[in-house]
């Protein structure tokens, strides 16, 4: 069967599955009533949910070794934004896109608006790229960019980072997000101390460039493709950088951005405390920067992310809002179903973390009772709360099983021919 992704369409291909949903929803609601839990507020929290989808993610990636690209890639940022709507059509937690550029740099910004819009999509963060170096530029990243030693080159990417909000100012973006690639692959390199200096004078003059209500989002890196030492190494080096730019200025946590077995909620819990939380470039790893789909490695890490987010939500936290975006590269999936995948586990994470009774949680912290305090994370991490996020997609219009709906429509194969070749530009980057 082949038909086009409309709400109609999403809807019919729902309609097989409608019964079953609501028996399970029911027999859900009747076991969280016993547990004191409302499913009504949970599957309203399933709904109110944002995560912002990359532009750079619906190509194929990449690795060092080869690239391996699927069907139907989009070949510019207009079939981005049309596959970004895909993605949002089937389940309407993803009405945001983070653009990459100059790989997504649109050459009429207006129209690229207006093509998002017609989706039901706004462009509201532009990332720059300064890790390596375009055609006809005039100085060469090889050796760094804000952080580097020549100070021709700090102004080049200090230049493009603000040519990136104005790109981003006339698509009604609201962040810059700056990671860089600088660092040293040898011990006596790079001055740890002057590269850092370096790299805040240089984020001091974007900083100052901000337009009213922008945000600049600072994302730290353990390494790669510096592989001995980055300036922007962890949270703290960005937690220091962020104040000493100013309030607008924030840390920004890719999960895949640490050194293996780091306590990454405890990091997320630290800069929610000091008011630097800016967001999250969300994936899975197992080894380093993987960029594989959320929750597919380490779901139990994911939920713990969550708690630390619901439990600042809950309290409330004052001024705690921090951007949720997805930061990943596929190489052996369809990039749309990798992304539906991981907002679906994003989503999984954030209701069963509403599921954690916190009252009882902090007894339990009082009382210093280990045993019961994990088990009270982890009741409300096994609960299968599939009917909440299934419910609240098709009461907002998704699809009910939004991948066997994406399979059924052929949406791949479709636009694989009408794409007739394939890889829009930075489609070869692993993101
Ligand atoms: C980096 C980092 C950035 C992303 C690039 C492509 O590792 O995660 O956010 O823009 O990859
Ligand atoms: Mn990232
Ligand atoms: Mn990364």
């Amino acid at each position: 069967m082949t038909f086009e992704l409309t709400d109609a369409t999403i809807a019919e291909d729902n309609r097989f599955r409608l019964a079953a949903l609501d028996e399970d929803y029911d027999a859900l609601a009747r076991t969280l009533m016993r547990r004191g839990a409302d499913i009504e507020w949970l599957t309203a929290r399933a709904a109110a949910f944002r995560v912002a989808v990359p532009s750079w993610g619906v190509g194929a990636g990449g690795t060092r070794f080869g690239r391996f690209p699927g069907p139907g890639e989009p070949r510019n940022v207009f079939e981005k934004v049309d596959d970004c709507g895909v993605i949002h059509a089937l389940t309407r937690v993803t009405p945001e896109i983070s653009l990459h550029i100059p790989w997504d740099r649109p050459d009429d910004p207006a129209a690229l608006g207006r093509r998002a819009a017609a989706r039901g999509l706004a462009l509201t963060t532009v990332n720059s790229n300064t890790f390596e170096d375009q055609p006809g530029q005039a100085h060469s990243y090889k050796f760094g960019s804000l952080a580097h030693t020549d100070p021709a080159v700090r102004a080049q990417a200090v230049e493009h980072n603000l040519e990136c909000v104005e790109v981003g100012q006339a698509l009604g973006a609201r962040a810059l997000s700056v990671w860089i690639g600088d660092g040293g692959n040898f011990p006596g390199q790079q001055h740890f101390r002057k590269s850092l200096e370096r790299y805040l004078e240089s984020l001091r003059q974007i900083y100052a460039g901000l337009p009213d209500g922008w945000r600049l989002l600072i994302e730290h890196k353990l390494c790669e493709p510096a592989f001995y030492s980055t300036v922007l190494n962890d949270w703290g080096t960005s937690y220091y950088c962020a104040r000493e730019l100013g309030d607008r200025a924030l840390s920004l946590v890719d999960l895949g951005h640490h050194a293996p077995n780091t306590n990454i909620e405890m990091i997320v819990a630290r800069l929610i405390q000091f008011g630097k939380l800016g967001g999250f470039h969300f994936n899975d790893s197992k080894y380093g920067d993987d960029d594989l789909d959320a929750g597919s490695i380490k779901p139990f890490q994911l939920f713990l992310v969550f708690n630390e987010l619901v439990d600042a939500e809950l309290e409330p936290v004052p001024g705690f809002d921090p951007s949720h975006m997805l930061d990943q590269s596929h190489n052996v999936t369809d990039p749309i179903e990798s992304l539906i995948v991981s907002a679906t586990e994003l989503v999984r994470a954030y209701v069963q973390a509403h599921l954690v009774d916190r009252a009882a949680l902090a007894e339990y912290q009082r009382r210093n009772d280990a045993v019961m305090a994990l088990a009270a994370l982890k009741a409300a991490f096994v609960t299968d709360v599939s009917p909440v996020l299934a419910m609240a997609r098709r009461r907002e219009g998704g699809a009910v099983d939004p991948i066997a709906t994406y399979r059924a429509s052929g949406y791949r194969s479709r636009v694989a021919a009408a794409r007739s070749q394939g890889g829009g530009r930075g489609a070869g980057i692993v993101g």
